[in-house]
């Protein structure tokens, strides 16, 4: 398999989770200036919505969406537990954590990648993400991970989002929860091993 990837972007999240399961994942980089790939691709023919992450299947098939991507992953060794049994109320739960990443974390950071929103506009994104935050940092005090005792895609996830605080400014050292949940899940030899194949330092 092959996921597409920008260094530090969302797609960190399923290589993750890859690495965790141990997959046969090779990492293709997006260069999304001119959406082309560091093997030549043009990436608009791998994915015409035009961001990552990607994953080509075996089969030559593309999926696109992380949510999708880290639970395709997931079930292709459920022995993992990265995902708990498909119908089980911990499955509801996991997927409510990754609709929350994904709508409120992910797409409420978002805005504060964009050069054409004003001052005034990304102080308001960072009043709602610190909301977010404060959720997160109640919901923490249990532990260790999102779903209790294992780690879960959500935590990959989670954590990949985690990582752009320092872009709204929130020092997560006045979240303890938040922050020893961090240092938690990047003490994982399989995110270690992301970090180091996306050249990237620990938060
Ligand atoms: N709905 C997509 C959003 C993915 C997304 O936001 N990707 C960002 C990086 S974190 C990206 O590639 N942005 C470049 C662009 O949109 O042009 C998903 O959840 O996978």
């Amino acid at each position: 398999m092959k996921l597409y990837y920008v260094p530090g972007a969302c797609s960190l999240s399923p290589h993750i989770v890859a690495r965790e399961a141990n997959l046969p994942v090779t990492l293709v980089r997006v260069i999304l200036a001119d959406r082309t790939t560091d093997s030549g691709e043009k990436y608009l023919e791998v994915n015409p919505k035009g961001y990552v992450p990607a994953l080509r299947l075996e089969s030559g098939e593309v999926l696109t969406e992380g949510v999708a991507i880290v639970q395709y992953l997931a079930n292709r060794l459920p022995g993992l537990n990265l995902l708990p049994n498909n119908g089980s109320m911990p499955y509801y739960r996991a997927l409510e954590w990754l609709t929350f990443i994904s709508s409120e974390l992910h797409k409420g950071f978002s805005g504060l990648f964009r050069n054409d929103l004003t001052d005034a506009e990304k102080a308001a994104i960072v009043v709602r993400l610190t909301k977010r935050f404060d959720y997160l940092e109640h919901a923490l005090a249990v532990g260790p991970f999102l779903l209790g005792e294992h780690f879960t895609v959500a935590d990959a996830y989670c954590y990949t989002v985690l990582r752009w605080s320092p872009r709204a400014d929130i020092d997560l050292k006045t979240y303890p929860n938040i922050a020893a949940y961090v240092a938690r899940v990047q003490a994982r030899p399989a995110v270690q091993l992301a970090l180091t194949e996306e050249e990237l330092p620990l938060l």
